[in-house]
């Protein structure tokens, strides 16, 4: 590594202390960039690097909130502004138990270069809190929306920050926040959020196109080896909403989707999901139980093996996370390889760790990198912001189109930046590259900021 970028990641990892997913992050972005600072010696001199592993602004707040029993209850609000140079801010909010600050700023980092790619305005940012959703009632959700907005609305709006979805946090409660946010500006502006319900500014396809993106941004790969993607097995990790849209679409294109999972194991469907257990995913994540098991209970035909994670346990060509950060872990990259699959389409944000990532591109594991695959859930919520602007709306088809137009872009801009820089076919360093480039050169142009 160069003497600059590696004096650059030491400092992050000494200045940010008891943040390993932050860590995780920078090591492997700025391990890709290094060809980048060698080319561009400008970029040293005027401490790019410096500035972009720090993120514009960080917002943690209290959010109190009373339960159903009357009980006060405390959680944590968090918002990254990451980096603005592109765009206002733009990412998701994620409701997860497990939420803390380096999964938010790990996570927002992610989100700048994804951003970058989707060719669209829009700058980096992610928010959440270490509310658990499971188990909570609707009133308990209102309650809990209604105070993270009274806290976060002074820190968004239409060209500042939008934030959107992520694990926990679906159109219900977009709902819910919208109309905390509204009530208490006393203006109409919906496109502060995306995600939204269709009768008050969302957009067609938005539900399901993070897992349509991904299978687009897969079959764009497949085009480029001169494969198919008819009678592909697809071994997939979740069963929510992202689970849910790459589920449709592999099976639309004739591919099959044999496994699903959650916290409490994975189910193996031998033949590959039908429609009928298609529509059911949605109704099992509405439950809000977290149980993987609970698809077992309602398709006898599929098996449930407890406790465990699909990778490497099944036959497949294509390993497909869709549910959260380093669900591949090194034991998993070795049964992936010593069965023999070829692929791995990351759906979820880094969903490997860096030893497992480094193991399986080293034994020829092709790795389609979540920054890149996953970037057509935001893309659309890009497309919800125009819509937004302009006071009108897609059909879906349209929205189908411009998603699929944006998948195809992403892979070219990758493609371009893996032969710019002799990288052979490895999408990942070409996906930090190409993602860094457009944002490397926005913040040149605007000087010391
Ligand atoms: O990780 C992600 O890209 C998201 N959760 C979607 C963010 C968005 O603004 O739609």
């Amino acid at each position: 590594m160069s003497n600059y970028v590696q004096k650059v990641l030491e400092d992050v990892i000494r200045r940010n202390p008891g943040e390993p997913e932050f860590h995780q992050t920078a090591t492997e972005i700025l391990h890709s960039l290094e060809p980048v600072f060698e080319i561009h010696p400008e970029y040293e001199e005027a401490g790019l690097l410096e500035r972009f592993v720090e993120p514009e602004r960080i917002i943690m707040f209290r959010v109190p909130w009373v339960d159903d029993s009357g009980k006060v209850q405390v959680n944590k609000g968090y918002r990254v502004q990451y980096n603005s140079a592109i765009g206002p801010y733009k990412g998701g909010l994620r409701f997860a138990p497990s939420v803390n600050l380096s999964i938010m700023k790990f996570l927002a980092f992610e989100q700048t270069l994804k951003n970058s790619l989707t060719s669209l305005p829009m700058g980096g940012g992610k928010g959440g809190s270490d509310f658990d959703p499971t188990g909570k009632s609707e009133a308990e959700v209102m309650r809990f929306c209604q105070s993270f907005m009274t806290e976060l609305y002074r820190h968004i709006g239409p060209s500042l920050d939008v934030p959107a979805g992520d694990i926990g946090v679906a159109a219900r409660e977009i709902g819910y926040l919208f109309g905390q946010y509204k009530r208490i500006k006393n203006v109409y502006e919906n496109g502060v959020l995306t995600g939204k319900g269709l009768s008050y500014g969302g957009s067609l396809i938005r539900p399901e196109a993070t897992g349509y993106g991904a299978t687009y941004f897969f079959v764009e790969v497949l085009k480029h080896l001169k494969l198919n993607i008819k009678g592909m097995k697809f071994s997939l990790s979740g069963f929510g909403n992202v689970a849910w849209g790459a589920a449709q679409k592999i099976t639309q294109l004739g591919g099959k989707v044999i496994t699903l999972s959650g916290p409490d194991g994975y189910v193996y469907i031998k033949d590959g999901l039908t429609q009928e257990m298609i529509d059911f995913m949605p109704v099992m994540n509405g439950w809000r139980h977290n149980k993987v098991s609970e698809f077992k209970d309602k398709f006898a035909q599929v098996d449930f093996i407890a406790g465990k994670k699909p990778w490497g346990n099944v036959d497949c060509d294509v390993c497909m996370p869709c549910a959260t950060q380093n669900e591949i872990r090194i034991e998993d990259a070795k049964a992936i390889v010593a069965k023999g699959i070829k692929y791995l389409n990351e759906v979820a944000n880094m969903p490997t760790t860096n030893e497992a990532l480094e193991y399986l591109q080293n034994n020829k594991v092709l790795v389609c990198p979540s920054k890149a695959v996953n970037a057509g859930g935001v893309a659309t919520s890009g497309l919800e912001m125009s819509q937004n602007s302009m006071r009108l709306s897609w059909s879906a088809e349209e929205v189908d189109e411009k998603l699929q137009g944006i998948m195809r872009n992403i892979h070219e801009q990758i493609l371009q930046a893996t032969v710019e820089y002799k990288l052979g076919y490895n999408l990942v360093a070409g996906a930090n590259i190409a993602g860094f480039d457009k944002v490397a050169k926005a913040m040149m142009a605007q000087g010391c900021v």
